[in-house]
């Protein structure tokens, strides 16, 4: 799979949080409005291992374990979505961590009041992108195709 250019991907996941409250639609809305291509999509229930390594990076913080099972008190909707800067584009889309003062437009400034339960989650870096897209998904489940608007989504030498 390739990770360049218009092909850049990101994993984004539903969190349990926006399962309950019937959000996915509206977050998987969008992504879709803002012209980015869904790749893969699944349901998925997280266990402690796919846990731990996927916040290795907060392996030593106090509230690590509640994380770990608030991420697993439901399934969560697992995509990659992919674009040209996907991933500083869904980031923008996400806001901030502490959701109660993400930025008002960005889906955790406008659906969650939470630091914990924030909605989304959404890959940090292009290198991180690549490794968690490869965590969370295998290569059958990574769909490539044409998407018509890309003529009106990118300028042709964006594309
Ligand atoms: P982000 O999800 O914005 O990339 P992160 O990677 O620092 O943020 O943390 C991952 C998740 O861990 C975050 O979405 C919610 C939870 N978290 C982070 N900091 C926290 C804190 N101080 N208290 C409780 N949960 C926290
Ligand atoms: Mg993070």
């Amino acid at each position: 799979m390739e990770f360049d250019g218009v092909r850049e991907k990101t994993l984004v996941l539903v969190k349990p949080d926006a399962i309950q409250r019937g959000l996915i639609g509206e977050i998987v809305g969008r992504f879709e409005r803002k012209g980015l291509k869904l790749v893969g999509i699944k349901m998925m229930s997280l266990d402690d291992e796919l846990l731990g390594k996927h916040y290795s990076h907060l392996a030593d913080k106090d509230f690590f374990p509640s994380l770990k099972n608030f991420m697993k008190s439901s399934p969560v909707i697992a995509m990659v979505w992919e674009g040209l800067e996907v991933v500083t584009a869904v980031r923008l889309l996400c806001g901030i961590t502490k959701a109660r003062t993400a930025e008002a437009g960005s889906i955790r400034g406008d659906l969650a009041m939470s630091v914990s339960c924030n909605v989304v989650h959404a890959s940090d870096s292009v290198e991180n992108a690549e490794k968690e897209v490869n965590r969370f998904f295998t290569e059958d489940e990574l769909h490539r195709y044409n998407k018509a608007e890309y003529e009106h989504v990118y300028a042709d030498d964006e594309r």
